[in-house]
């Protein structure tokens, strides 16, 4: 059962969506910053980042990821800063995994390929190896992100090869068309499969997210929440902000009688590396 204390996570801006879709979706580096201060200021340990280039397409571009990861050092250097490594379904794995150069303290890790609703999400066996290779020697601790059943064995073998340190973080992934359906049923037994000691949350996308968040966190897993994963605060109301939907997250754990995890308590709890 769930007890203690729980590190929520703000998915800001994700690889996906426009400001066509919700227009307060931060996508600039100043706007990045922005939200992730919002965020941190609603209870947020950790800002998962999607960098943008100037028409707002997703890009991996290394001077964007330093700007933006500087100017939310600036306005928040408490906050834990994860980089994604999926950037957006159309930029190359081979500049994506470059982002990890830039030494956050955490970076997603998406160990397999796979259809991603009408895309596909490249994510080959060997680049993988190579990511996660690089990740521990820089390290960056890596979030694995797993959308479907097969891709914790993926996980497990690379543990097994010495390329990931415990304890595992995992983020399960659900409701992506091409991954597993967001149902209790897959999450329980989802869960059920993972090593102990593996820290984790649910990533839910779209209407499910509310539901299944709140299941993983009675479960005792973490949580996420941002504008990434929903558009929405609630049905047919778009969110103002990532804060919005960081505060109202923190509402459920709360009335679950969790406390909320600090960046620094965040860190313990996932065996960050020193620095
Ligand atoms: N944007 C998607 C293609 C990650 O952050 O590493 C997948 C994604 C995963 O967002
Ligand atoms: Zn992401």
């Amino acid at each position: 059962m769930a007890r203690g204390r729980v590190i929520v996570t703000a998915a800001l801006t994700g690889g996906i969506a426009t400001k066509a879709d919700n227009p307060h979706l931060p996508t600039t580096p100043e706007e990045i910053a922005a939200s992730a201060r919002d965020a941190w200021e609603q209870g947020a340990a950790i800002v998962h980042v999607h960098l943008r280039d100037e028409a707002g397409r997703p890009t991996a571009d290394l001077e964007v990821a330093k700007r933006t990861l500087g100017l939310i050092e600036e306005a928040c250097p408490e906050v834990l800063v994860q980089l994604s490594t999926g950037v957006g379904l159309e930029v190359p794995f081979e500049e994506r995994m470059k982002l990890v150069e830039v030494r956050p303290r955490m970076a997603t890790l998406n160990v397999c390929s796979m259809t991603f609703g009408n895309g596909e999400f490249r994510n080959p066996p060997e680049g993988v190896r190579r990511l996660a290779g690089r990740m521990r020697e820089l390290g960056v601790k890596p979030e694995l992100e797993v959308y479907d059943t097969g891709h914790l064995e993926v996980a497990l073998q690379l543990l097994k090869e010495d390329l990931l340190e415990e304890p595992l973080q995992f983020s399960v992934v659900m409701g992506v068309r091409g991954g597993m359906a967001a149902t209790p049923e897959n999450l329980i037994s989802f869960v059920r499969r993972l090593p102990a000691g593996s820290v984790w949350q649910v990533i839910a996308i779209g209407a499910a997210n509310l539901p299944m968040t709140a299941m993983g966190l009675a479960m005792g897993g973490n949580a996420r929440t941002g504008m990434e994963d929903t558009l929405r605060v609630r049905r047919g109301v778009l969110a103002r902000s990532n804060g919005e939907l960081v505060a109202k997250l923190v509402g459920i754990a709360k009335a679950l009688d969790l406390e909320v995890a600090t960046p620094r308590e965040a860190e313990e709890m996932l065996g960050l590396p020193k620095r």
